[in-house]
């Protein structure tokens, strides 16, 4: 498989960090040269950005100043990180993307989706992922695998909060045909099992054309 741009997205503690590795993993065993990042956050100045995203001093934030700093990070990610992979032909793996604007700013913080989709256009140089999993898990039961005392900004929110960003990636899956769900109720071993049986169809549906 030549570049391929592949994101994972969910709820709090939902496994995709678990996933993105194993995947990445099973790449690199295959000899395929992997970028494995996050959002927020990949170089320097993305990583500087998301301090103060998740800094759980910062409870003044507006959602306004929120979206435009996961924006910013992400341009930053994607023009000095992501793009050049890509074009070097690696695999991108992404620890979320921009379907987390529009669950987390958009659902729950209830930013109009045509703002979102406006900025992100212009944050991304229009750089849409070719495989999103979003592996889908009930808020609470993401929420009770994280510490509390260790919880940042955004996993100290309300329940409902994070039930609405359930739902909204459940319905941006609708939108496109890039999205997968995985069952996040089960083992870590049975969900990268699930995740590379689809990896595996679309390598083989690539080597037919
Ligand atoms: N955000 C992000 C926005 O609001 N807007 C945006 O545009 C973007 C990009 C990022 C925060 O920013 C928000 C979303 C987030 O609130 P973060 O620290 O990067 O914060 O946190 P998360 O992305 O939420 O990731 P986490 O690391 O907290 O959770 P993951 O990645 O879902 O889960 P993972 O793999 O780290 O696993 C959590 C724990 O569960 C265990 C793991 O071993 C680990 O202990 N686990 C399982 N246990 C049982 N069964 C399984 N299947 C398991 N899989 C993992």
């Amino acid at each position: 498989m030549k570049g391929m741009f592949i994101t994972f997205e969910g709820t709090e503690g939902c496994g995709k960090t678990t996933q993105a590795e194993l995947l990445a993993d099973y790449f690199r065993q295959k000899g395929q040269e992997v970028l494995l990042t996050r959002e927020p956050g990949g170089p320097k100045i993305a990583e500087s950005i998301r301090m103060i995203l998740l800094n759980k001093d910062n409870i003044e934030m507006l959602p306004e100043t929120e979206l435009l700093l996961y924006m910013a990070s992400r341009s930053q990610h994607t023009g000095e990180w992501i793009i050049p992979a890509l074009k070097a032909g690696k695999i991108v793996i992404s620890d979320r993307y921009y379907d987390s604007t529009i669950a987390y700013q958009g659902a729950a913080r209830k930013i109009d989706r045509n703002i979102i989709d406006t900025i992100r256009k212009y944050a991304t140089f229009g750089l849409v992922p070719d495989l999103t999993f979003i592996i889908d898990l009930p808020a609470t039961k993401g929420l009770s695998r994280i510490k509390r005392e260790n919880a940042d900004r955004l996993e100290q929110e309300s329940l409902e909060f994070h039930t609405n960003v359930r739902k909204s990636f459940l319905e941006i899956a609708e939108e496109e045909s890039r999205f997968r769900i995985i069952n996040g109720n089960k083992s870590i071993e049975e969900i990268h099992k699930d995740v590379l049986k689809i990896i595996k169809e679309i390598q083989e549906g690539r080597d037919e054309t």
